[in-house]
């Protein structure tokens, strides 16, 4: 009875399918997805993984939505009534839980919510807040047009920040302006591309395992990703940085973690279906091969949005406006 139940309970939410474990490849070993009930609710835009699981935002689906997917089940805990675009930010917190952003919501101003639906930050008129969340040992910045808002701070940046990151204990933020490019406190270090969308996507981890930090940097316009081992003493960022090359937005998403960095390329190959490519630094070509997972579907856009925890990658492939958005647990 109780395995009848259980099953009923995963079947209630959205049935998480076993993906050809061909399919995966090292360091994981299985795969399972999940696929939402609609079209067109870009489920799988924003991603945010905690160890026991994920939150998965829909911010195009009506007001938007988050759901939580654990143990193998996926519930709805957020479907907001008076929101918009919902779900393209979130961020997980030790302290506060969920933290996801409402960029579009009160005509622009911008909501950063909780679990409970209750708005922690509300931006003024125009602000757009909720592009970006990141909490570190002083608090909590959330990134809005042409600032970030702190607990009792609010800083005037040169663009909107689509990624912030804690990075030699400096706020980093990555702006997605006509030439994109990184805004610390101590200035802004340029990218010298135009168009190059760098700063898109950020992550932080010793990604070549020499015992410190690296920054990587996604700039999916030119379809590069950058590794920066430290942000003194360089004027822009190609200068100084190890470059890989791609194709199909290559950078649009990251995730990071010891001796690897998974890259998102969400309009990889001719139907737009998306990929994720792996780079272990120090031992990968410069230049991509193979995806280390494809997408199977024209409009896909596998690879949207990536989140890692110590031992499962999370991967979102959101679809286009008449497909359902899915949903990869590489574990
Ligand atoms: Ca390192």
């Amino acid at each position: 009875m109780i395995a009848l139940i259980t099953q009923l309970l995963i079947l209630g939410g959205c049935t998480p399918n076993v993906v050809d474990s061909g399919q995966v490849h090292a360091p994981y070993t299985q795969l399972i997805s999940w696929e939402d009930d609609r079209p067109g609710t870009a489920f799988g835009s924003g991603l945010a993984a905690d160890g026991a699981g994920v939150w998965v935002g829909s911010p195009e689906d009506a007001y938007g939505r988050i759901d939580r997917i654990e143990s193998g089940i996926r519930r709805t805990v957020l479907e907001p009534t008076s929101e918009n675009g919902l779900g393209f930010a979130l961020a997980w917190s030790p302290q506060l839980g969920l933290l996801a952003g409402a960029p579009l919501s009160q005509e622009g101003a911008g909501h950063l919510l909780r679990e409970d639906g209750e708005p922690i930050f509300s931006g003024g008129a125009g602000d757009g807040l909720g592009s970006a969340i990141l909490e570190t040992q002083e608090g909590l910045w959330v990134a809005g047009n042409d600032k970030l808002i702190g607990d009792e701070m609010e800083i005037v940046v040169p663009g909107r920040a689509r990624a912030l990151v804690d990075f030699e204990s400096t706020t980093v933020a990555g702006l997605v302006q006509s030439l994109g490019g990184l805004w610390t406190e101590d200035g802004t270090l340029p990218t010298s591309v135009a168009g190059s969308l760098a700063g898109a996507s950020l992550c932080v981890a010793d990604v070549d395992e020499d015992g410190r930090d690296e920054l990587v940097v996604g700039a999916p316009g030119a379809n590069q990703v950058h590794i920066i081992s430290t942000l003194s003493a360089i004027d822009s960022l190609e200068d100084e940085a190890e470059t890989y090359s791609g194709s199909g937005h290559f950078g649009w998403a990251l995730a990071c973690g010891p001796g690897n960095i998974w890259v998102g390329a969400p309009l990889y190959g001719q139907a737009q279906s998306g990929a994720v490519f792996r780079i272990r630094p120090g031992s990968t070509a410069s230049q991509m091969g193979d995806p280390w997972f494809a997408g199977e579907h024209p409009g896909e856009q596998m690879g949207f949005a990536l989140s890692q925890s110590a031992k499962e990658l999370w991967i979102g492939s959101p679809g286009n406006e008449d497909s359902h958005g899915r949903v990869f647990c590489a574990y």
